[in-house]
């Protein structure tokens, strides 16, 4: 059977490895002695590569051949999509098949913040609570949520939110005729009418800090910044300031502008709750992820439809 090189830009899953190796030959781009000398060898015949998010320019031309990237994971900030487009290279990702996952991972570190649930499991495990009970927190019930990105994931996000009888708003470029939730045109404006901020917008040179300090400090004292989307799209600095300062009431962050480094500010502040992009990180999802990866694959090298495109 033609098993036709395939090159892994980054490490791949296991089950992604196996369900691979059987139509194509598979080559690690972290793995290889010699970066150069493999890309050099294969230049003049690859066409397939895999990748989780990530892509550049100069990696395209130096793969004269390359006609299709399948990325692992629904955000492709880090491919670059224009430089694909312009050499007819097809990319794929993996949407639609997560947003559940990261709606679930989403509200639980929501819940966790409100009811501070990390820092009381930290309390009876320090045996503090012989000392007196955990101080009185909050809940999410009745509060205002306003969503920074209502597509597929944050319309996931959305459903549950009202399951908490929670006021749900969104903003995006667009209004949304076919959603329950009031819209705002303006960033600002929702960040002063909603106690929590919820940003699952794709990162973008448009998106790139668009949680400016402006933003959280609209959202103030009183209010907490969710991320579950990309580090990008908030001004860290401002961020670490404005929590240990006060002036902005909490956070609970999925995703960092230099993943896997944290600043380490962060650690010591009782108003922050912190996850290593855990967003997808179920064994089910991440095997539906992993499907979808092969099925776009194969069926570019069947001549069939790609099955969720981007270029
Ligand atoms: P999606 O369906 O494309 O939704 C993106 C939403 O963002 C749309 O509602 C869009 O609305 C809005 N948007 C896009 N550009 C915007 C801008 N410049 N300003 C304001 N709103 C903007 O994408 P998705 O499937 O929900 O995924 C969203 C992102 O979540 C991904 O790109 C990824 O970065 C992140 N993610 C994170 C994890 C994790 O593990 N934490 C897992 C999966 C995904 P308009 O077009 O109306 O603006
Ligand atoms: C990662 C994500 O892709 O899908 C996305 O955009 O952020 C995550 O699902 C996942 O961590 C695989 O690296």
């Amino acid at each position: 059977m033609d098993r036709p090189d395939l090159l892994m830009i980054v490490p791949m899953p296991e089950p992604v490895v196996a369900g691979l190796a059987q139509d194509f030959t598979l080559h690690s781009l972290a793995e290889a002695e010699d970066a150069d000398a493999l890309l050099a060898r294969l230049a003049p015949t690859l066409r397939f590569a895999v990748t989780s998010g990530r892509c550049s320019a100069s990696l395209m031309e130096a793969l004269p051949k390359l006609e299709v990237i399948a990325s692992y994971g629904v955000g492709y900030d880090g491919i670059d999509v224009d430089a694909a487009a312009a050499r007819g290279i097809r990319v794929t990702n993996t949407p639609g098949v997560l947003s559940d996952c990261v709606a679930e991972v989403t509200l639980g570190l929501m819940i966790a913040l409100a009811h501070r649930i990390p820092q009381a499991d930290r309390y009876v495990r320090e045996s503090r609570w012989l000392q007196g009970n955990f101080p009185l927190t909050a809940e999410l019930t009745g509060a205002r949520a306003g969503i920074l990105g209502l597509g597929r994931i944050g319309k996931e996000i959305a459903r549950r939110l009202e399951a908490f009888r929670m006021e749900v708003a969104y903003h995006g470029r667009r209004e949304q005729a076919d959603v329950p939730y009031r819209y705002f045109a303006d960033l600002e404006a929702m960040a002063r009418a909603v106690d929590w901020l919820v940003v699952i917008a794709p990162g973008s040179s448009a998106t790139q800090g668009i949680v400016s300090r402006r933003i959280m400090e609209a959202l103030g004292p009183e209010g907490c910044l969710v991320n579950v989307a990309r580090g990008s799209l908030v001004d860290e600095p401002a961020m670490v300031e404005l929590l240990a300062t006060g002036q902005l009431g909490g956070a609970a962050l999925d995703v960092f502008a230099d993943e896997p480094h944290v600043p380490e500010a962060l650690f010591g502040l009782e108003n922050v709750v912190l996850l290593p992009h855990q967003g997808s990180a179920t064994h089910r999802t991440r095997k539906a992820m992993g499907d979808l990866v092969v099925a776009n694959l194969l069926a570019h090298k069947r001549g069939e439809p790609l099955l969720t495109p981007v270029t």
